[in-house]
């Protein structure tokens, strides 16, 4: 069977990977709709060949359309996902809009694929940081049960957008001319105070919240226990941006609820599906995000165990943010729906 698909927020970073691997993958596209918001209208771009012209996104936008993928933000899919879902279209969503709204299904295929069928129209797809994190878990939590989670991130600019990567550009050539910096955009583009990002690493990702902890620490620590459907996980986590263009780096202290075997943790992470594991400290082989970027593997390395703790493990993941921690895990989703209606 062929589906009529729409990408919604086409012109972004996202977007553009989704239809990148839209062609890759030869998903059985039907119709493609190039939607974005108002300003990006009109901008054409290529499938298969074909050029394409980028058009509003309406509640109209969605006749005959039978899955969607949004990712233009969470006010969009705020106000287009759920007319879209009443017309009929399954909408994938990479926003933070439905994530923790308990119809809504939360799905890291590798971790949760049991639970894709419960949706009501909308799937949502988690946090970037999130999704590494807890496909990199899932077979530990499997073997050994999972304690408590401790992680801290050095994430990407790229989360932030195509102008964010635009400005650690400039601001690096500014600080390498011996320039003052501008900071315009980063931490949160949103928000009065700036602060530079080239050759430096900010602690702040997202707006902060009255418990002192930002967005995305929150959405980390919310969309673990969600994904992995066990609320009395301890899971706390702070989030950093750094000069990184693409990849998530994550060093996650985890204590698993029984004894373990060092080996027997590399070989369950290993088998486990989507992960690669870089560990080989004679040799110098672990994670990078230069090596992880276009891949859409998550890389698991510097595995061992917490001197301090028989049942603590220390882990590094990486990820490129923009594949598995985005368009990729949407174009998975996608194509199990697409399994399942054939
Ligand atoms: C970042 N994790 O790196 C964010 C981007 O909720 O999907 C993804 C925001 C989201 O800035």
């Amino acid at each position: 069977k062929m589906f009529n698909v729409a990408v919604v927020g086409a012109t972004g970073a996202v977007g553009e990977q989704i239809l990148k691997l839209l062609e890759q993958r030869d998903f059985p596209v039907a119709e493609l709709k190039l939607l974005s918001s108002a300003r990006s209208a009109g901008k054409t771009l290529m499938f298969k060949g074909r050029e394409i012209t980028v058009q509003e996104a309406t509640p109209e936008s969605f006749a005959g359309v039978e899955i969607a993928l949004f990712s233009a933000g969470g006010g969009v899919s705020k106000a287009l996902a759920p007319q879209a879902a009443a017309q009929g279209v399954i909408c994938i969503d990479n926003t933070n809009a439905f994530r923790m709204d308990p119809e809504t299904p939360l799905i890291v295929p590798e971790v949760n694929l049991d639970k894709l069928s419960d949706h009501k129209g909308i799937i949502a797809n988690p946090n970037c940081s999130t999704i590494q994190m807890v496909a990199a878990l899932k077979p530990l939590r499997d073997r050994y049960g999972l304690a408590r989670v401790i992680v801290s991130t050095y994430q990407a600019v790229s989360g932030a957008g195509q102008s964010a990567i635009e400005e650690l550009q400039t601001q690096s050539r500014q600080v390498l001319d011996g320039e003052p910096a501008e900071a315009k955009l980063l931490p949160v583009g949103s928000l009065p105070v700036k602060h530079q990002i080239a050759f430096n690493a900010v602690p702040q990702i997202d707006v902060f919240q009255d418990n002192g902890y930002t967005l995305e620490e929150m959405k980390m620590i919310r969309e673990t226990k969600k994904i992995l459907d066990d609320e009395s996980i301890d899971v706390t986590a702070t989030c950093v941006r750094i000069p990184v263009v693409y990849g998530h780096s994550e060093s996650v202290y985890v204590e698993l609820k029984s004894d373990y075997e060092l080996e027997e943790v590399k070989q369950l992470l290993s088998d486990a599906p989507g992960i690669v594991v870089q560990d080989d400290p004679e040799a110098q082989l672990y994670p990078l995000a230069t090596e992880a970027a276009g891949k859409p593997d998550v890389f698991v390395g510097r595995i061992r165990r917490d001197l301090g703790h028989t049942r603590g493990l220390n882990l590094w993941i990486v990820s490129d943010n923009l594949l598995k921690g985005a368009a990729w895990n949407a174009v998975q989703i996608a194509e199990h729906i697409a399994l399942t209606q054939e």
